[in-house]
């Protein structure tokens, strides 16, 4: 039962630098990952990818060949990947078995609003058995703005209704909001989109002319509670962390056995303890799918990390780095003398790289990263 998730949102809003970001993490968490690359525009991908439509097909040679524009290309794209669907199935299947599979995608906003093939390309992943969830990632410069904070609501509704799949929004860059100046309300306010009467001014000193269209498309959302958001700031591990669990539980991965867990002994029979002593599933579960506890997990601590108190926290984070960073290099000299000292005992050269199984290169710049 392969579990993914399909990232979508609109151009730049750092879909394929959550990608890669959410491969840095699972590596380090040593949870197998794939990345896909379904974006034929994509040309510098920052992550590696285990399969890319621009083995298929590319925006260029489309618009070369068709005479379209850009944006016509990158429809003609998709269609031609549902038309090829077979050339997609071929490349899941070479992925390793229950591999946790992530689609970066185009940033064209019709793609998941109005347009049927991604829809097509969705639905018949799921047939075959995917268990994915849409990340919708959306700019959290726009909760800095009414007008585009309402239209960017509206947009990850109709995402939702289009695609069909588990849902969650995500107001990304949070690391960057402050920046754009003060928000009018506290975070909290634009995460829970719980009573959007307060914008009701804001909105109109806009469009005055429009006021009571303003307030009736505010109250159709409330209507049905049915958008909210997560944040992120993909260079956090915390926030990371935090995402990566709402969509684990929005999956359901959060209560499937990873497939590297060793299979339970088939004799063994719960019954037969003491009440105190069986498995309390009830429990499992409920925690499982209960409140997400930890640091930056509360929409509060979010806005405390990046918006009130972004400068003590950015100067907390650097000197806990340098400390880090200084244990690492301590310990790499150690480790160093230690090859040394052997290497006189012993008058066989150690093999090289020995004994730093688990702390090379690769893991030290993943663990800086998140
Ligand atoms: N500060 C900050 N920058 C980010 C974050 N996520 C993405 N970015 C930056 O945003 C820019 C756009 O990111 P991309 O990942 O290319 O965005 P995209 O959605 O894949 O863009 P398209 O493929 O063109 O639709 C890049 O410069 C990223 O470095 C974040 O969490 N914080
Ligand atoms: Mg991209």
């Amino acid at each position: 039962m392969p579990f993914g998730e399909v990232i979508v949102g609109p151009p730049g809003s750092g879909k394929s630098t959550y990608a890669f970001g959410k491969q840095q993490l699972f590596t380090a968490l040593k949870r197998p990952i794939a990345i896909i690359n379904l974006d034929p525009a994509n040309e510098t991908i920052p992550y590696e990818c285990a399969a890319s439509i621009a083995d298929l097909i590319t925006l260029q040679a489309v618009m070369e060949t068709h005479g379209l524009g850009p944006n016509g290309a990158m429809l003609y794209c998709m269609e031609y990947l549902e038309a090829n669907f077979d050339w997609l199935e071929e490349e899941l299947a070479k992925l390793p078995k229950d591999v946790y599979v992530v689609f970066d995608l185009p940033g064209q906003v019709e793609l998941w609003t109005n347009h049927a093939t991604l829809k097509g390309i969705v639905k018949r992943l799921t047939k075959a058995g995917y268990r994915l969830a849409a990340v919708n990632l959306c700019d959290a410069h726009n909760v800095t703005d009414a007008g585009n904070y309402v239209s960017m609501l509206l947009l990850s509704l109709r995402t939702m209704i289009q695609l069909e799949l588990p849902h969650i929004n995500v107001l990304s860059k949070i690391d960057l909001v402050a920046n754009y100046g003060e928000l009018d309300f506290n975070l909290d306010f634009y995460t829970d989109v719980q009573d959007l009467s307060y914008l009701e001014n804001l909105l109109n000193n806009h469009s005055p002319r429009f006021a009571a269209l303003n307030m009736a498309i505010c109250s159709l959302i409330e209507d049905y509670s049915l958008v909210g958001f997560e944040t992120l700031a993909v260079e956090d591990k915390e926030s990371m962390l935090h995402l990566t669990r709402v969509i684990d539980r929005a999956t359901g991965a959060v209560f499937v056995p990873p497939p590297s867990s060793t299979p339970s002994d088939p004799t063994f029979n719960p019954s037969n303890l003491p009440p105190s002593e069986r498995p309390n599933t009830y429990s499992l579960f409920s925690s499982a799918g209960g409140q997400i506890k930890g640091p930056a997990s509360g929409v509060r601590d979010v806005q405390e990390r990046w918006i009130d108190e972004r400068e003590a926290y950015d100067a907390y984070e650097k000197m806990e780095w340098r400390k880090e960073g200084e244990t690492v290099a301590r310990e790499k000299e150690k480790q160093k003398q230690k090859e040394q000292k052997e290497q006189g005992k012993n008058s066989a050269p150690a093999r090289e790289g020995s004994g730093r199984k688990g702390s090379g290169p690769n893991v030290i710049r993943i663990r800086e990263r998140i």
